[in-house]
Parts: structure tokens; C-alpha cells; sequence
């Protein structure tokens, strides 16, 4: 009942399956697997597509012939596989040469060589069939402030952003950008931390209609905010272009969780909320598994997210179809006679509203039974309705 089929989009990213249990206090515990043997290992737990950094695919030493080698033996094995490539990232963290960011560096030449790398990196996802391209900022702050003038790093940004749009167009590329957010690590400030200052940033693109935002659970998270918040302001906007499922608990490191394994209460309203309004886009797993798994324990967690997804998915349609949990909704949102009142502004209506008995005293004391529908949503998640 609850195995993943293509219609469900659940995509992985190179990085997620291939994670080989690195930590700052420890070495890696488990073997590297080729993108080929990771791409069966999707196709073996039930993914609909697979999504990578340009140096997770190709080495970021890797010569023009061991590119193309590369690149034609993956797309065998997504041909053998039926697995596609819905989205595409550029690694802009990982060498030394991004310790201070990529396009918000205060050398040129990094900044230059930000968009090169950015560039070709768009170039293969879009060879392998990328829809969306994401941009995670995880060099692109300080520990110091007093170290990048925070205005003219926004400009740098927004400079890049719009050199990297133009470029797309100007290749007639069908590609759209998706930024993605997080308040801190590894750096100790990053900017633009949370989707909802995404979206404030994005307005202020030249091609701003191409450019929307991939929000993180476990981002949200670290900066203690309400996630399903965050992809409603982004959905509002028309701007949930794609989506990164996690689980973190607050205050901790960045922990990358198997989806819904932490927070199942706000799974299950994210879960509710993308299947309600229709998203369409993506569901990707930006997770990894506990670095206790080899790669049986790598294939019980993909197969986890997958599975929590589903069944959050079941519980919701539970959640709308149950008759006490309904009533009390109808009840919430009932008309209590001011349903009219209320509308666009005319001098009619503020006059009308002006003067409309609305008695503070009697609103005050209404009960609004929310404990009753929490309780009766919890007891659903229990399963024992
Ligand atoms: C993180 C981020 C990354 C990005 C990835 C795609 O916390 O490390 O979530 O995993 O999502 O780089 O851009
Ligand atoms: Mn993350
Ligand atoms: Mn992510």
C-alpha cells in the first residue's frame, strides 16, 4: 500500500544515499559507491528521479574525456533504470578556493570563477534532463562581520543571480532556479537565512518570474521557525519550485534526518498542506542515513522517508474525510454574521464596518475547541481512530 511509484516524485540526491558517514569528529563509515551503483540503489528502493552536484557526478579534477565517460555511463544506468534528473546543484562549499563564498566572495577572481563553475554545472544538469537548478548559499556569510560589508554582499549575489539567469536564457535553456535557505552551517552566519528572506531577495531580481525558492525542513528548523509556514508563504507567492524533506530536532547540529522522524505532528501538516493545495513539483530527501548503517541501514532509510511520506499522505486524506474532525472545522469557520460585512475597501464598507455592532466582550469569550482538534489530529496520528 504505501510503496513509492514514479506519480509520487520522490527524488535523492547523489549526495543523500552516497553520504559515507563523515563528521567533524569522525572518518567516513562506509565505502564511496559510483553515481552508477547509486543510481541502482534508488532504482532498487523505489525513486523516481536523482539529483546531484556537478562534483558529485564529475570529480572536480576530472579531465574533458573522463567528463564525457562519466557522464555516458550514468546515462546508461538511468536508461537501464528509468530513473530521471529533475534537478541539478553546484558544489560552491566544498574547495578551499570557497572558504569565504562563491558570489559573494570579496575576490573577483573566486567570483568569477563561481560563475564558470556555475556555468558548466548548469551545462551537464541540463544534458541530463534538470528542470530546476538550486542555489544553496553554504559558504555565503562570515563568522565576522568584519570581514564582508553585508550590503554589497546582497549585490554580489543579486549580480550573479541575474548574470546566471540571463545566461540561461541566452541558451534557451528550459530551466528554472530554485534558492534554497539556512541560517548557519558551516558557516557561522549565512545570508539570507530563511525562505521568508528568500523570497524578499528574489523580488528583487531583473528575471525575478524564472527564480523561486527550495525550502529545507531541517533549515526552518535550526532557525526555530514553522516550516509548513514557510512553504505556504512560498506556495502564496507562486514560488515553490521544488523542496527539501528532512526532519531536524531544534537546537541541535544540522542532523539531516530521516523525513518525519522527528516532528511527526509537523510532517504530517507539511504532508497535509503540499497534498491539499496540489503541489506538483518534486518531494526530494536532502537526509542521510545514521552513520551506525551500512548500506542495508542506507536502503532502510530511503525507503523510510518514502514510506513516512505515504503514510502522512493516507492520514490526511483521514484527517478530511473524518466527520468530528470536519464538524469541528465547519464549526471554526462557521459565519457568525459578519461574513458580508468584510471585502475589498470601499467608502460604503469602512463606513459600514464603522459602524456595525461588534460586541469585544461577547468575541472575547467564545471557546474555539482547538484543543478538541488537536487532540482528535493526534489520536488519528496514534491510529487509533
Ligand atoms: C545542506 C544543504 C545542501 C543543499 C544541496 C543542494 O544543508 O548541506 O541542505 O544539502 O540542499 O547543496 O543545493
Ligand atoms: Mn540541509
Ligand atoms: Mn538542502
Amino acid at each position: 500500500m504505501f510503496t513509492p511509484k514514479p506519480e509520487h516524485k520522490f527524488t535523492f540526491g547523489l549526495w543523500t544515499v552516497g553520504n559515507i558517514g563523515r563528521d567533524p569528529f569522525g572518518s567516513p563509515v562506509r565505502q564511496a559507491l559510483s553515481p552508477v551503483e547509486l543510481v541502482h540503489l534508488l532504482n532498487e528502493v523505489g525513486a523516481y528521479g536523482v539529483n546531484f552536484h556537478d562534483n558529485d557526478l564529475v570529480p572536480i579534477d576530472a579531465t574533458p574525456a573522463e567528463r564525457d565517460q562519466i557522464v555516458r555511463d550514468f546515462k546508461k544506468a538511468l536508461d537501464e533504470t528509468g530513473l530521471v534528473v529533475p534537478m541539478a546543484t553546484t558544489n560552491l562549499f566544498a574547495d578551499p578556493a570557497f572558504k569565504d563564498g562563491a558570489f559573494t566572495s570579496n575576490d573577483s577572481r573566486v567570483r568569477a570563477y563561481a560563475l564558470q563553475k556555475t556555468m558548466n554545472a548548469i551545462d551537464l544538469g541540463v544534458e541530463l534532463g534538470a528542470k530546476v537548478y538550486v542555489f544553496w548559499g553554504g559558504r555565503e556569510g562570515v563568522e565576522t562581520d568584519a570581514g564582508k560589508d553585508p550590503v554589497e554582499s546582497l549585490k554580489r549575489f543579486r549580480e550573479a543571480l541575474n548574470f546566471l539567469c540571463e545566461y540561461v536564457r541566452d541558451q534557451g535553456y528550459d530551466l528554472t532556479f530554485a534558492l534554497e535557505a539556512k541560517p548557519n552551517e558551516p558557516r557561522g552566519d549565512i545570508y539570507l537565512p530563511t525562505t521568508g528572506a528568500m523570497l524578499g531577495f528574489i523580488a528583487t531580481l531583473d528575471h525575478s518570474e524564472m527564480v523561486g525558492v527550495n525550502p529545507e525542513v531541517a533549515h526552518e528548523h535550526m532557525a526555530g521557525l514553522n516550516f509548513t509556514h514557510a512553504v505556504a508563504q512560498a506556495w502564496d507567492a507562486g514560488k515553490l519550485f521544488h523542496i527539501d524533506l528532512n526532519d531536524q530536532a531544534p537546537g541541535r547540529y544540522d542532523q539531516d534526518l530521516r523525513f518525519g522522524s522527528s516532528n511527526l505532528k509537523s510532517a504530517f501538516f507539511l504532508v497535509k498542506f503540499m497534498e491539499d493545495v496540489g503541489y506538483e513539483g518534486m518531494r526530494h530527501f536532502d537526509a542521510h542515513a545514521y552513520r551506525t548503517e551500512d548500506y542495508e541501514g542506507v536502503k532502510d532509510f530511503a525507503r523510510g522517508c518514502m514510506r513516512t511520506y505515504l503514510i502522512l499522505k493516507q492520514k490526511a486524506a483521514e484527517w478530511n474525510a473524518d466527520k468530528d474532525i470536519q464538524a469541528l472545522v465547519a464549526e471554526i469557520n462557521a459565519d457568525l454574521g459578519a461574513n458580508d460585512l468584510l471585502g475589498s475597501y470601499s467608502t460604503d464598507r469602512a463606513s459600514a464596518i464603522k459602524g456595525a455592532q461588534l460586541d469585544r466582550t461577547v468575541l472575547g469569550e467564545r471557546g474555539l475547541a482547538y484543543e478538541k482538534l488537536d487532540q482528535l489530529t493526534i489520536e488519528l496520528l496514534m491510529g487509533v481512530r
